[in-house]
């Protein structure tokens, strides 16, 4: 059954460029763009994102990044959209990333790692009404 999942292109792959590059990984890998836009989260959107890892070391260094720039969200579908989205990014430590994936050809660090996709159907639900109005998907 085709679903859906979110993406973010992070802050990090925005300020190289590679926003051009990314979704046309996304797309021949069979995805289609549902939604699509260039935003920036303000400290509040990042840490309501994020809620989950608050009591994480790392959450602080994650709400720096995630607030320093321009991030692109967008809602793809495809069948097994959750699971195959996060086959085509890649492990989060893109040392540990598959020759060819997003994280492998984009990410530089656990931290700055280039991709976000949606770790379950609910999540990815969530994610969506989190980024988008329902004028905004297609
Ligand atoms: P993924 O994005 O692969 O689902 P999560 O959900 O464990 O990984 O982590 C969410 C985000 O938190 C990651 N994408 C990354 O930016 C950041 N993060 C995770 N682990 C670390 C870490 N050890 N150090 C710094 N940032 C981290």
């Amino acid at each position: 059954m085709a679903n859906t999942t979110l993406m973010m292109i992070k802050p990090d792959a925005v300020e190289k460029g590679h926003i051009g590059n990314i979704l046309e990984k996304v797309t021949s890998a069979g995805f289609t763009i549902k939604a699509l836009k260039l935003t920036q989260l303000t400290v509040d959107n990042a840490e309501s994102f994020y809620e989950v890892h608050k009591e994480r070391p790392f959450f602080e260094e994650l709400i720096t990044f995630m607030t320093r720039g321009p991030i692109v969200a967008a809602v793809l579908e495809k069948e097994n959209a959750v699971s195959d989205f996060r086959t085509l990014i890649g492990s989060t430590n893109p040392s540990e990333a598959a020759e060819g994936t997003l994280r492998k050809l984009y990410a530089t660090s656990m931290g700055e790692n280039a991709v976000h996709g949606s770790d379950s159907d609910e999540n990815a639900a969530l994610e969506a009404s989190f980024h988008f109005s329902q004028r905004e998907r297609f």
